[in-house]
C-alpha cells in the first residue's frame, strides 16, 4: 500500500519535474561494443577471435563494427551480415544486418530472454564463411525493475 501511495505521489510530481527526463534520458545511453568483421571470415573484438561479448538482458547497446571484404561479395553490395539466434537457433528481431565496407553503428538492444546467444555472418563472404560468429552471453540484470 505504502508503495502504490509513492508510485502515485510520483506521477503526481513527474509533469512539473523537468530534470527527470533528461537524467533518466542519459542513464540509458547505449553501450558501446566495438568489434571487427575481418578479411578472413572472422568476427573480432580487439585480436580475439570469434569472442563471447556479456550483456545484459535488456541493455542497450551500439555495435561499432568495422568491416573489411573477404573474398565475396552479395549482389546487393554488402561484405559481412550480422544475424543473432537464440539457443534453438531462431531468429532474433531486431537483430538482423548487412554490412558494408567501413565502420557501421548498428543500434539494438541485448535479448530480455538471459542465456547464450550466437551471432552468425549471413553473408557468404569466402570459403570460411561458415565459421564466421560470436558469442553474446546475456545475464540477468541485477538491477531491481520496480521503479520503472
Ligand atoms: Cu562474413
Amino acid at each position: 500500500m505504502r508503495k502504490r501511495s509513492f508510485l502515485i505521489a510520483i506521477l503526481l510530481v513527474l509533469p512539473m519535474c523537468t530534470n527527470f527526463r533528461a537524467q533518466s534520458e542519459i542513464s540509458a545511453t547505449p553501450r558501446l561494443i566495438e568489434l571487427t568483421a575481418d578479411k578472413d571470415s572472422r568476427y573480432r573484438q580487439g585480436r580475439k577471435i570469434a569472442p563471447a561479448v556479456e550483456v545484459t538482458a535488456g541493455e542497450p547497446l551500439i555495435l561499432r563494427i568495422t568491416a573489411t571484404r573477404a573474398k565475396q561479395v552479395a549482389r546487393d553490395g554488402s561484405i559481412h551480415g550480422l544475424a543473432l539466434l537464440d539457443k534453438d537457433e531462431n531468429a532474433v528481431p531486431g537483430w538482423r544486418f548487412y554490412l558494408h565496407p567501413g565502420v557501421q553503428d548498428l543500434a539494438v538492444t541485448a535479448p530480455a530472454q538471459p542465456g547464450r546467444y550466437i551471432v552468425v555472418c549471413t553473408v557468404i563472404c569466402s570459403d570460411s564463411h561458415e565459421g564466421m560468429g560470436f558469442t553474446l552471453l546475456v545475464k540477468s540484470s541485477s538491477i531491481s525493475k520496480e521503479t520503472k
